[in-house]
């Protein structure tokens, strides 16, 4: 499609690799296979500005590099069609999500661009931005623009328009809702009441499942596609051959045919992204921390350690799957074995590092809630204890400074002086944005917990491997 028919119809939050590598690839098809140039995307980074400074003297333009069995070549996608900096121009930001020509705003901010408390998955108004952007500054949250620029809908007549969340966040449509909501409500009442009302009839929040392993580009690989495409391409990025997109179909100001790029609509978006955060996402955060206290810097590497693969395997098959309602269609055991395949992909370079990033943001949505669901139906949730215990350890052997993860200081502040499995275990159980009051009272799970922590304390990794074995 000529680049010059193309109308920006979509701000995308977050640009990023995985922005690229999915929501943009699929639109570009969408928009191909339709002959309907509407869906553009203007992108928006987020704290940092990289991609757009890679991306805006390339006219937007960006190679997708596919590695593992089943790649295609080389392509070069071209459906952003203008690239921004959300911290240095906010202003831009909530202007382009004000103007009639946008139709739907998608994010992909990460689990904690959201700003939300975990325990009652509402606006976390204590956040010193989220404050900051209430208080009336040009707004540098995510939710701080969507709203602003929502309110610039409402007055200039712009009409409707969906926001889609595409971050692995359990009903992450009702909960990007309530975060909009509760901002909008915090706002001085003149402003609040009128927005609300238009928000009400004029805003949808489908929710969405997204899928495709993408990880940090390298300079490794962009030298080696510089060399494929016989040009220097600063925003390439890699990713795996799978994708997926299942999306619930509720846009009132309309959408691309994603559709014909393969995506799936469905009433039934719950399902898929519960087996997708409780079977993929949980095994590949378990995977990231026995990897790292392994020394295994890849995922790959990590999953061709056995007992690591048993582990991985078990957790599946025995705790997640029990404790979910699988979408109609998907087996749950081929899913499992699928996943497993992906993860040992040897030429994604897809880091443990990476992966067990985050980890505040993750482990409670990933595995505690299989945790509970095991607890629950009455059996030991033994794998993903191991899971947990191998994030606990990583938590309290990496130096404050190192840890990347938002809450990093609060987690060491937590953390005693004296670092062994009596004094961490009950130390992050204790820790409340992480894991709620009940299960931190949970007897059963403290002694898994202390048990799995104990073996990677005095036997380490091989030690580890024995006891996954024999378990
Ligand atoms: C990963 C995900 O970094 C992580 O936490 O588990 O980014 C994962 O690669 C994607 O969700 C796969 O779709």
């Amino acid at each position: 499609m000529p680049r010059e028919k193309l109308q920006p119809g979509i701000v995308h939050l977050g640009l990023g690799a995985f922005a690229l590598a999915h929501t943009a690839v699929f639109t570009e098809d969408a928009m191909l296979a339709a002959n309907d140039p509407r869906w553009g995307i203007v992108g928006v980074t987020q704290r940092s500005d990289t991609v757009a400074r890679q991306l805006v003297p390339q006219d937007g333009l960006f190679t997708v590099a596919e590695r593992g069995e089943g790649a295609v070549p080389l392509r070069v996608v071209s459906s952003i069609v203008e690239a921004i900096s959300g911290r240095d121009t906010p202003e831009r930001v909530v202007a382009r999500i004000g103007a009639q020509s946008t139709k739907i705003v998608t994010l992909t901010i990460t689990e904690k661009g959201y700003r939300f408390d975990p325990q009652t998955r509402t606006l976390d108004v204590a956040d010193e931005d989220i404050q900051a952007d209430l208080a009336g500054r040009p707004p540098v949250t995510a939710i701080g623009q969507i709203v602003r620029g929502l309110q610039q809908r409402a007055t200039g007549g712009a009409g409707p328009v969906t926001v889609l969340s595409c971050d692995n966040l359990p009903a992450n449509g009702e909960l990007t809702a309530t975060l909009a909501t509760g901002f909008a409500a915090a706002l001085p009442a003149a402003e609040s009441g009128p927005l609300l009302a238009w928000m009400r009839d004029n805003v949808t929040f489908p929710s969405t499942m997204v899928d495709r392993m993408v990880p940090a580009t390298t300079e490794g690989d962009l030298a080696a596609i510089e060399h494929e495409l016989s040009a220097r391409d600063e925003a390439a990025v890699v990713a795996e051959p799978f994708k997926q997109w299942v999306m619930e179909d509720n846009f009132p100001a309309g959408r691309p045919r994603w559709e014909d790029a393969g995506a799936l609509f469905s009433d039934d978006v719950a399902a898929w992204e519960s087996a997708k955060l409780r079977l993929l996402n949980a095994s590949h955060s378990m995977l990231a921390y026995l990897g790292l206290l392994a020394g295994k810097e890849t995922i790959s590497d990590a999953v061709a350690v056995e007992p690591f693969h048993t582990a991985c395997r078990r957790m599946m098959l025995e705790e997640a799957l029990p404790s979910i309602t699988l979408p109609a269609g998907l087996d749950g055991e081929q899913y499992c074995d699928e996943v497993l395949r992906r993860f040992a992909n040897p030429a994604l370079g897809h880091t443990t590092a990476k992966v067990g990033s985050d980890g505040s943001q993750k482990v409670g949505l990933r595995l505690l809630t299989t945790v509970r669901g095991t607890l629950d139906a009455g059996r030991a949730p033994r794998w993903a204890a191991l899971a947990v215990a191998a994030w606990m350890h990583h938590v309290a052997g990496t130096p404050a400074a190192d840890l990347n993860d938002p809450l990093a200081q609060g987690l060491q502040a937590a953390l005693p002086v004296d670092r062994t499995a009596d004094t961490v275990v009950p130390a992050l159980l204790g820790f409340r944005p992480v894991v709620d009051l009940a299960l931190a009272g949970n007897e059963d799970f403290r002694d898994l917990l202390l048990h799995w922590y104990r073996i990677i304390e005095t036997n380490g990794p091989d030690g580890l491997g024995n006891e996954i074995n024999h378990g």
